[in-house]
């Protein structure tokens, strides 16, 4: 059995729990609290993750551990610390969501610092009416040709073990 650490990261809100989730052969382990300010609370959703996600997902003779980091800045010191050996990571983007787009690029970069391992860019919430194609994300995160951009509803299973099996691909 090959093991692999994989990490789901990018910006607050983009469906990185739900991600996991989905696809998870066990139960996840989230450690979401309530959102303290109100005005997100009520408009965005009640809860965020302020440490890690995790789950597992086994595709034939492959294991994958699963970590999903923290969305929002104010919890950037858990990524290193989840990045850590990583052997890939998948970037979750709000499709819909054209101003987290910055933090998205902010992430791709400081991951990549973290170490230079495979990735891929799940461009998520497609069943949004408004939600831009996989070509525009790829153009809005100035994202070149060899990396690919995985349209995805990550509540759904199907789809996401779709994003896992672009990424095992990448795999040594
Ligand atoms: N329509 C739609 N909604 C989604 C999808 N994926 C996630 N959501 C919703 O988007 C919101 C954010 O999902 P989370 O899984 O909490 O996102 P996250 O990236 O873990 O967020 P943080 O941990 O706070 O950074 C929730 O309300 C989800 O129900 C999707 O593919 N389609
Ligand atoms: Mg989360």
């Amino acid at each position: 059995m090959k093991v692999y650490k994989i990490v789901v990261t990018g910006p607050f809100n983009a469906g990185k729990t739900a991600f996991i989730r989905a696809v998870s052969d066990i139960d996840m382990v989230t450690t979401e609290r309530r959102i303290s300010d109100p005005q997100v609370a009520v408009t965005v959703k009640p809860e965020t993750t302020v440490a890690m996600d995790y789950g597992q997902k086994r595709l034939g003779d492959v294991l994958l551990h699963l970590y999903g980091t923290p969305g929002q800045m104010r919890f950037e010191f858990m990524w290193p610390i989840l990045a850590k050996e990583m052997d890939a990571f998948v970037l979750l983007v709000d499709s819909t969501d054209r101003a987290s787009f910055m933090d998205a690029k902010q992430v791709i970069r400081l991951f990549r610092k973290q170490a230079k391992v495979p990735y891929v860019v799940a461009a998520n919430k497609q069943d949004r009416s408004v939600a831009l194609s996989p070509a525009e994300i790829r153009r809005l995160l100035s994202l070149s040709e060899n990396i690919a951009v995985v349209p995805c509803v990550a509540q759904d299973r199907a789809s996401a073990l779709n994003v896992l099996e672009h990424l095992c691909q990448l795999l040594a």
